[in-house]
């Protein structure tokens, strides 16, 4: 008869912990949903890469230059050879398989120039 109380109290020593234990990381998710939304209202910082002009696609409302680009530490990115969103105004004067230096910004999944040059 001893027994039953005793486990009884332990049972729901057990059960206020579990709560306890349940709503840390809920708080903990609440202040990172927090942290990515304040982060998704900010502008994503410009990283800045250097590369070779491989093609420039002149569509009727945007332009894409690709670019085989060098490593991207910023943004922990290997080399590689990818697609910018520019404008035909970054873009004058250069051509494809010029030398450049630029930076973009990416929003979203794609990667804006926001500057270039030879
Ligand atoms: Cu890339």
């Amino acid at each position: 008869m001893k027994l039953i109380p005793i486990t009884f109290a332990g049972t729901l020593v057990a059960f206020a912990f579990t709560v306890q234990a349940e709503d840390m990381p809920g708080m903990k998710m609440d202040d990172m949903q927090g942290m990515q939304m304040q982060a998704a209202t900010q502008q994503a910082p410009a990283a800045n890469a250097e590369g070779t002009i491989k093609a420039i696609d002149a569509a009727k409302y945007t332009v894409t230059v690709t670019i085989a680009h060098g490593a991207v530490p910023a943004l922990q990115w290997p080399p590689m050879t990818m697609g910018f969103a520019a404008t035909q105004e970054q873009l004058a004067g250069l051509a494809v398989g010029d030398r450049v230096k630029f930076s973009f910004r990416m929003e979203g999944s794609k990667a804006m120039l926001v500057s270039i040059s030879k």
